[in-house]
């Protein structure tokens, strides 16, 4: 299916040059520069890369030809060559024509921010559906910018930007890919259309669904795995997850609900690569309850929820009932955590690896899934509005009051207010 370029053995590891380019647009657009540089190294040693230095140029607007300025290439010309390297990565998207004019300048290999985003996940990827969305976003990625590449990739025979569509491939023509792209969107169809009945009969069993989005390297699988001794992946790097585990999670009353580890979030994801994960993060929007996992320890905690949440609601998840789960405190300095909401239904300031914590998610997950009884004092002619209760929540009990009919009923917080407040006129004062 996939042709892999990528050969661990005779791979040369790629020694690499950073490069950011700070114009008044982007620095609007994708919050702190200085941040995105950070997160870059990490994601440029996450992919395996040996990170050499960056560099950072500040421009009233980015150059068409060269994307940053004439000068700036002459000035990473002589770093490159002094440190030796092998490769530049920049920090922004960049386009066909520039990588390739950069490529001859330079003779240097060039990645973008994004092209080793999508880079780490090929590497990721372990599930025929991971597979084939990383492949889509690769192919879509490439299609606009086919003839910026072919030289550095017949040149340089692995390492970064290099793994997933094969090198024959990428000489072919457009149509072959765009052919490709079909093919492959027909095949995801299908994996989605499993998945969607399998959610379907979960939801359908009367299962509660739970789901844990975040931030890359939050902590979303640790608390997977500490909930109910999965047996996943947790790692000290980005994208460590790339598939939606689910586990039973049983909760303080014995009751089972399902719970759901997913992909994690960065900013400046790209978006062919939302776009392709739109299916395996469908499980957010089934979820009943959100657990939005955060790095409180991180610098860039409020970005990271806001990227978070802009993600989200690109998803069409946005307003979902969500508990904020304000993770890692252990490692906070105590001025960083004096900055944090204070628990309650909505909010948990914990860590993965305190029991007590654990405890006291548990109830929470309860308290917000299970809600409130209440009772109430409906006119037995009113079918509709009985089916309403026994539709809305878990009728516990019902008895017959002359010509009404009494329903002691357990209601979520959120069901109540989507359905349940049509019976709010019935309610028996307790
Ligand atoms: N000190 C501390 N470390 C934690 C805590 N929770 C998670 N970690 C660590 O944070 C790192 C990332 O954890 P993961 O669970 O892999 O993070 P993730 O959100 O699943 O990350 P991705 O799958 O990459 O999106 C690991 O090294 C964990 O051991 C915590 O509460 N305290
Ligand atoms: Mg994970």
């Amino acid at each position: 299916m996939r042709q892999n370029t990528y050969d661990t053995e005779n791979e040369l590891q790629d020694r690499a040059v950073l490069v950011s380019l700070v114009t008044p647009n982007i620095k609007r657009g994708t919050g702190d520069p200085e941040h995105s540089l950070q997160e870059l190294v990490s994601l440029a040693e996450t992919a395996g890369v040996e990170v050499l230095s960056t560099l950072t140029q500040n421009k009233e607007s980015v150059d068409t030809k060269w994307f940053i300025g004439k000068g700036k290439v002459e000035e990473l010309r002589a770093v490159a060559e002094e440190l030796g390297a092998t490769t530049a990565i920049f920090d922004q998207e960049l386009s066909g024509a520039q990588v390739r004019n950069l490529e001859e300048a330079l003779d240097l290999k060039i990645i973008d921010r994004t092209q080793l985003i999508l880079d780490i996940f090929a590497q990721r990827a372990k599930t025929r559906e991971g597979i084939i969305q990383v492949e889509l976003a690769q192919l879509s990625y490439l299609l606009p910018r086919l003839s910026g590449h072919g030289k550095n990739l017949s040149r340089l025979g692995g390492g970064i930007g290099t793994r997933g569509p094969g090198e024959t491939k990428l000489e072919t023509d457009r149509r072959h890919i765009r052919d490709r792209i079909s093919d492959l969107k027909h095949v995801l169809d299908e994996v989605v259309r499993h998945r969607t009945l399998h959610r379907e009969r979960r939801r359908k069993s009367g299962v509660q669904q739970v789901a844990l989005v975040g931030y890359t390297n939050a902590g979303k699988s640790t608390l997977l795995r500490e909930l109910t001794a999965a047996d996943v992946y947790v790692e000290n790097q980005l994208f460590a997850t790339l598939d939606p585990t689910s586990r039973t999670l049983e909760l303080p009353s014995g009751k089972e609900v399902i719970l759901t580890d997913t992909v994690g979030f960065i900013q400046n994801l790209p978006h062919d690569l939302v776009a392709a994960f739109r299916a395996t993060l469908e499980e957010v929007n089934e979820a009943d309850l959100v657990l939005h996992v955060i790095d409180s320890s991180s610098i860039m905690r409020e970005e990271q929820i806001r990227v978070v949440e802009r993600i989200l609601s690109e998803l069409g998840a946005a307003g979902k009932p969500t508990l904020m789960i304000y993770n890692k405190i252990d490692m906070c300095e105590d001025v960083d955590s004096e900055l944090l909401p204070a628990n309650g239904q909505d909010t948990l300031v914990m860590s993965a690896y305190n029991k007590d914590d654990l405890l006291r998610l548990r109830q929470t997950i309860q308290d917000r899934l299970t809600g409130d009884t209440k009772t109430f004092m409906l006119p037995a002619e009113r079918g509709d509005l009985i089916a309403l209760a026994y539709r809305t929540g878990d009728v516990i009990e019902q008895t017959v009051d002359g010509d009404y009919m009494r329903l002691t009923v357990q209601l979520s917080k959120q069901d109540y207010e989507v359905h349940g407040y049509k019976l709010e006129a019935f309610v028996e004062m307790a």
